[in-house]
């Protein structure tokens, strides 16, 4: 099946820039699609620190040559259009611009004033447009504002492809819910881990630097607590393109207290999710680290309340989107419960020597899902897919 993302783009956005490898471009020099796949990677700058902002960005471009370009600060800071005219060339004329956002610059008055007044009250002719923004105080606002003044629109320009960079907002905002996605790797056989238990480096270089990459843009990672003690791992960003940003926000799912004997620095910087039972039976309720999970009667696997506390706490900056890099028990409950949106499948080329069905997660996709990119990372192959709307 051909995926619905033109080849080179991915729900991390343009996937060469986010390995830090020089992007060539994907369209002829000079069309519309060609500065849209500029202003896309113009956005990536923003990644790790606009979120529950969508990551944006715009270029001024005059004839074959960018006068201004900009994206999204921190939440709460500059938006994309605003840093692009304060980084304008002081001589460029404006009035033979062409304005390329990959979002609907906004008509609404929220941490930062309209980015619309900023074109309105400029010479720019023509702005192009990604998508249109489905935040309810702009949705089409900022279109309509800038036809009436008789400026030239075009739209939905590499829409799709800008619109998987920012899924998580968009899906927040037509849902009011938190996003969720699923990030593993199998071997061919389909297993995420050894007979034991282990599951590192099932895949090469490429296919860690994009998870990495993944892993920012995302605003909290999960492991359940078993790939915890088995693998240890750090869940931070460190092998991805520049710039590293922040750290995502990290927790352990561990209903049944296996961390509760960990020391204090082996879980340090994790927030680690356990029953209230559990933790009020070891004394532990009102530890650091730990956040207790209502049981309801009669429920006996956790993760339902689980997810209900995860998207009942309030963070500043909000958590907008979550991604769950495993094991495979805890991937499994979760499709069970259909919170995903969104999946990152990496497949290596080598099988461990051991298995265990356990360790086989047996996914495929149904026709709830639509395949959005399919990249070859050396000898490890990832599709990534979407839920329907
Ligand atoms: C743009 N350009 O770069 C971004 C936009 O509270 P505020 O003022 O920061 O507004 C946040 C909303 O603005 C957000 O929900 C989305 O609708 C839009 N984001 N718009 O014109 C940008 N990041
Ligand atoms: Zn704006």
């Amino acid at each position: 099946m051909e995926p619905a993302l033109k080849k080179g783009f991915g729900l991390g956005g343009r996937i060469d820039r986010a390995l830090a490898l020089c992007t060539s471009p994907s369209f002829p020099q000079g069309t519309d699609e060609y500065w849209m796949e500029q202003a896309l990677i113009e956005s990536m700058n923003s990644i790790g620190i606009s979120s529950p902002n969508p990551a944006v960005g715009c270029l001024l471009v005059v004839g074959e040559s960018v006068v201004g370009r900009g994206h999204t600060q921190a939440y709460r800071k500059e938006h994309a259009e605003r840093m692009a005219f304060l980084n304008r060339d002081p001589a460029a004329d404006l009035s033979r611009a062409t304005a390329y956002v990959t979002l609907e610059p906004c008509s609404h008055h929220g941490h930062q004033p309209p980015c619309v007044e900023l074109l309105l009250a400029s010479p720019i002719p023509r702005i192009v447009i990604a998508v249109r923004d489905p935040d309810p105080r702009v949705n089409g606002e900022g279109i309509r504002r800038l036809r009436d003044a008789k400026k030239e629109v075009v739209l939905s320009v590499l829409e799709p492809e800008c619109r998987a960079w920012n899924l998580p907002f968009f899906r927040n905002r037509e849902t009011g819910r938190l996003f969720w996605a699923a990030k593993w790797a199998e071997t061919p056989s389909g297993h995420l881990a050894d007979a034991s238990g282990h599951s590192k480096w099932i895949t090469a270089e490429k296919s860690r630097a994009y998870t990495h990459w993944l892993r920012q843009k995302y605003d909290a990672i999960v492991v359940g607590a078993r790939t915890f003690l088995e693998d240890r791992p750090r869940l931070t960003v460190r092998d991805c393109a520049l710039p590293h940003q922040r750290h995502p926000v990290r927790w352990v799912f561990d209903p049944k207290g296996l961390l509760l004997s960990l020391p204090a620095d082996a879980i340090s910087g994790f927030t680690v999710f356990t029953s209230d039972s559990v933790l009020r039976s070891a004394g532990a309720s009102g530890r650091g680290n730990f956040i207790s999970i209502p049981e309801p009667p009669g429920s006996p696997d956790l993760v339902r309340s689980w997810i209900q506390t995860v998207e009942s706490l309030r963070f500043d900056p909000p958590v907008q989107s979550i991604m769950v890099e495993g094991g495979a028990a805890l991937l499994r409950s979760l499709f069970r419960e259909g919170v995903f949106q969104a999946v990152h499948r990496f497949v290596g080329e080598k099988d461990f020597l051991t298995h265990n069905a356990s360790q086989h997660l047996g996914w495929s996709p149904d026709q709830k899902w639509i395949l959005q990119s399919i990249q070859e990372f050396d000898r490890d192959l990832l599709r990534e897919w979407i839920k329907k709307d």
